[in-house]
């Protein structure tokens, strides 16, 4: 399904409802170019619209990752540097289409994670990664901070003087380390890496997809909010989702004793 996209590659399973986005650069490290934003966003859209004919949400979740066995991604194309293809505010905001997409999106990490490749997986709703992974922002060294909103996000995950630590010295960091701090989700075994975010992926899948939305939704609010504005937003969001069949049917089964099958209607 992604014939004319040079730089992902694009894949759906219709069973689990699960589609893969794959930064394909592996040459330069998945870096980001002006392409492979434009084709990040893209690809988003393609799997997008793999709900237009559905009856419900086919689309549960998206796992973005990077082809080769060295990156997720290592950050912005320094070869082809320049604020329009490596800056955080242009018509090719992924790192802003990756956080509005109404399904959750999983940064799948094995190998380097820097710079614009963090904010990336920032952007994302979960990070899980190898043990092997690095994390770093060396945009200090080229005398520029993360452009994107890497240290926003990691002071809000992990306190100021982590992201102070991590965007001044622009030094990898270990995947433990990024997950003791809070910035990934959970780091596992390099052999045991691909079998436990299949069974993560499949499982968040399987939850009710619009309730799943509208807790997306509902952490982006508390992230930008006051807490007033926040429970009141929670309590539109909750009364919306009373009105779905997903909760006629959580609370059928429920009273059933049966496993419930959600379609996201
Ligand atoms: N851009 C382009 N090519 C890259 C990049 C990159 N960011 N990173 C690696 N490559 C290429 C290398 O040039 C090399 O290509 P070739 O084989 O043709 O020589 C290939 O990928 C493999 O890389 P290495 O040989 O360097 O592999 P190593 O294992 O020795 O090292 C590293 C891996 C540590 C990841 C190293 O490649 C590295 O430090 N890369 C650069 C990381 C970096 O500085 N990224 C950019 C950060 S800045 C950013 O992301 C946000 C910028 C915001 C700008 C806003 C502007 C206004």
């Amino acid at each position: 399904m992604d014939e004319d996209l040079e730089t992902v590659l694009v894949e759906f399973d219709s069973e689990t409802g699960v589609g893969t986005l794959t930064m394909n650069r592996p040459d330069a490290l998945n870096a980001l170019n002006g392409q492979l934003r434009d084709d990040i966003i893209a690809g988003l859209q393609r799997l997008e619209a793999e709900n237009e004919d559905a009856d419900g949400v086919a689309l549960r979740a998206v796992v973005l990752e990077g082809a080769g066995e060295k990156a997720f991604c290592a950050g912005a194309d320094v070869g082809g540097f320049s604020s329009e293809s490596a800056g955080a505010s242009s018509e090719r905001d992924h790192y802003r289409f990756i956080r509005d997409f109404p399904a959750p999106v999983i940064a799948k990490i094995d190998g380097y994670c820097l710079g614009g490749g963090l904010e990336t997986a920032l952007a994302c709703d979960f990070r899980l990664a190898s043990e092997s992974s690095a994390f770093g922002f060396p945009e200090v060294n080229l005398g520029i901070l993360p452009g994107a909103g890497g240290v926003q996000y990691v002071t809000k995950l992990a306190g100021p003087a982590v992201a102070k630590e991590l965007a001044m010295f622009g030094e990898h960091i270990s995947a433990q380390r990024a997950a003791d701090e809070g910035i990934i989700n959970d780091v596992y075994d390099d052999d045991a890496f691909e079998d436990e975010v299949d069974a993560f992926v499949t499982n968040l899948a399987g939850q009710a997809p619009l309730a799943v939305q509208a807790i997306k939704d509902s952490a982006h609010m508390a992230v930008q909010s006051g807490l007033e504005e926040g429970l009141r937003y929670d309590s539109k969001l909750f009364r919306q989702l009373l009105q779905t069949e997903d909760y006629e049917e959580g609370a059928a089964a429920f009273g059933e004793d049966r496993e419930p099958e959600f379609e996201g209607k």
